[in-house]
């Protein structure tokens, strides 16, 4: 097994944190996401410096691997970086945060029971798991699409915008995950570890780094918009902390 793929994971991700927090906004409308986008690869070094030891491996009946480490770092990504776009739908509101609680349950189970589908040997069992997994995940995407969109369209201004851009790069690239893990030595098996690995960190980048600048660029040109539009949302708890 080629240990790169970790290696490189570790650099990036590392110093992608201290990007992050450098460039990111530290106004207060904003600061709040920039701590959360730079806090997300910083767990993600972790895990790839645990894998680069190749500490939490577990090597199954079959011989392929399920990298623990892997798993446990999604579990406390995926939640800051729902809880980002949660508050973008909700313009701030923290009081209708019971969504937060639903999403983040959700997407918990779904990382979990991601985990349990690796670790299953036999095929029945691994795609049940992996069913229930897939249906966590869509339960994940209909918060997002359907009363958080509708929330934020009836919020109006230009956070709508932002929120709509954000919650469509962050779907389609969650997406290719439980893609990358059925074709991969976890699923079906037509795409060996190594390949799976930088696959997955491609993702990894993908997911954390890129779409933190892309999430925060459209969140701050929506604020900077909001601020300065005469009729703008006087209402909005964005506008005045900026
Ligand atoms: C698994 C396998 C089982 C089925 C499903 C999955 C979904 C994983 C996702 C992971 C997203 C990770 C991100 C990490 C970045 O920090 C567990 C692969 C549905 C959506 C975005």
């Amino acid at each position: 097994m080629d240990f790169t793929p970790f290696l490189v994971g570790f650099v990036i991700m590392s110093l992608s944190s201290l990007a992050i927090y450098a460039k990111g906004s530290k106004a207060p409308a904003a600061v709040d996401q920039t701590y959360m986008h730079a806090t997300v690869p910083f767990i993600a070094a972790t895990s790839y410096l645990a894998m680069t030891f190749a500490i939490g491996d577990i090597v199954k009946l079959d011989g392929t691997v399920t990298f623990v480490a892997r798993y446990l770092d999604w579990t406390f990504t995926t939640p800051i970086l729902l809880a980002g776009l949660v508050l973008t739908a909700l313009h701030g509101r923290r009081e209708m945060s019971g969504y937060l609680i639903a999403i983040i349950t959700l997407d918990v189970l779904m990382i979990v029971t991601g985990l349990i589908s690796s670790l299953a040997v036999a095929p029945v069992i691994k795609w049940i798991w992996f069913g229930w997994s897939c249906a966590a995940f869509l339960g994940v995407l209909y918060i997002l699409w359907v009363p958080l969109r509708t929330i934020n369209t009836k919020l109006g201004g230009a956070m709508t915008g932002a929120y709509l851009k954000n919650v469509t790069a962050l779907t389609v690239l969650w997406v290719l995950y439980p893609v990358v893990f059925a074709v991969g030595p976890e699923g079906l098996k037509s795409a060996s570890t190594d390949a799976t690995s930088w696959a997955i960190l491609v993702l990894d980048v993908a997911a954390k780094v890129v779409y933190a600048f892309y999430a925060a660029s459209n969140v701050e040109r929506a604020l900077a918009d909001t601020t300065t539009s005469r009729d703008g949302q006087a209402a909005d708890p964005y506008v005045g902390r900026v």
